[in-house]
């Protein structure tokens, strides 16, 4: 079964209203303010929807987050069984500091298609379109990704490009792409949109390696799986109470690794939209009465990949 089209632009509004909500926060140096306005605009457009909806990736346990957590029924109890990732706000620094790159995003399945990851760490590599399946592995090591990657480019390593989020976790990683010559394009936060990059030639960057957020690597999966690239990811439980919940949700083998389809089945619909400017998507442009959104949209079986501008009324 298939997602309906029609779908699609009422998710495009739930991620364009989230942004806008936001974006009045943006710059003002509180970033729960603006999480919290982008989860309230999110949940109250979701409530709209025909579906019998269910956030699987959300803002954290019950007990945690009052709202849009894992779990939560969201839409009018109408329609399809539909699954729902969600991060209202990516990058919450970015818009609390007016930074580049703050997004609202969601990824939409059907029920049962997406990996109910914990709230843990993953480790996460991906590559872009039209590279040999499982070119590269978590466990070859950065050496070994990097001459694969670098033979199936018909290049020299160091005219690869590598995206990192820069954090001390990773300067073995840092020191390792140093010492082979490839060019590191570091972020600071948002690596839904990191991992993205590998499948827009625009942005030159040929690999995304490192540890994020697991939410978010099931987030960025939804839209690699629709722009045909790869990823590859494992989980990084690191002590009793992370395993513990990894078990709670149905993860027994802690070290298993996650294609793009492990985290991500059959069809799906991705919608990601500016809060602040950025290398993809312009931000949210406030009017007198309206504002102007930016969004980036896949939907799998319908091949629609598209940025889409609207204009919307306040
Ligand atoms: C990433 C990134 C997020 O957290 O997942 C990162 O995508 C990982 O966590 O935007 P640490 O900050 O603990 O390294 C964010 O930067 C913030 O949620």
């Amino acid at each position: 079964m298939l997602i309906d089209k029609n779908y699609i632009s009422a998710f495009v509004k739930t991620t364009e209203r989230a942004a806008y909500g936001a974006s009045l926060l943006k710059g003002k140096g509180d970033k729960i303010a603006a999480d919290k306005a982008a989860v309230d605009e999110m949940r109250s457009q979701l409530n709209k929807i025909d579906m019998k909806g269910r956030i699987v990736i959300g803002e954290g346990e019950l007990d945690e987050a009052p709202m849009l957590y894992i779990g939560e029924k969201v839409g009018n109890n109408n329609g399809y069984e539909l699954d729902l990732a969600v991060d209202p706000l990516e990058g919450t620094n970015f818009a609390a500091k007016d930074l580049p790159n703050a997004i609202s995003v969601l990824a939409v399945t059907l029920k049962g298609n997406l990996l109910n990851a914990p709230e843990t760490y993953m480790e996460k590599i991906a590559i872009g379109p039209g590279l040999p399946k499982n070119l590269v592995d978590l466990d070859f090591g950065v050496k070994k990704n990097i001459e694969l990657l670098a033979k199936a480019k018909k290049i020299s390593p160091n005219k690869l490009t590598a995206c990192v989020l820069k954090r001390p976790r990773h300067d073995l990683i840092v020191k390792e792409l140093n010492s082979m010559g490839v060019k590191i394009n570091f972020i600071s936060d948002g690596d839904v949109l990191g991992v993205i990059s590998v499948a827009n030639p625009n942005s030159n960057i040929d690999l995304y390696i490192g540890t994020g957020g697991g939410p978010e690597g099931v987030l960025a999966a939804a839209a690699l799986k629709c722009l045909d690239c790869q990823i590859q990811t494992r989980l990084v439980l690191q002590n009793d109470e992370e395993k513990n919940r990894a078990k709670k949700i149905g993860i027994n083998d802690f070290k298993k690794k996650y294609d793009v389809n492990d985290l991500v089945k059959g069809d799906v619909i991705f919608c990601a939209t500016g809060v602040t400017d950025g290398s993809l998507l312009k931000g949210i442009k406030n009017n007198e009465d309206t504002f102007e959104a930016e969004t980036f949209v896949l939907h799998k079986s319908s091949s629609l990949n598209k940025i889409i501008k609207n204009k919307v009324k306040k």
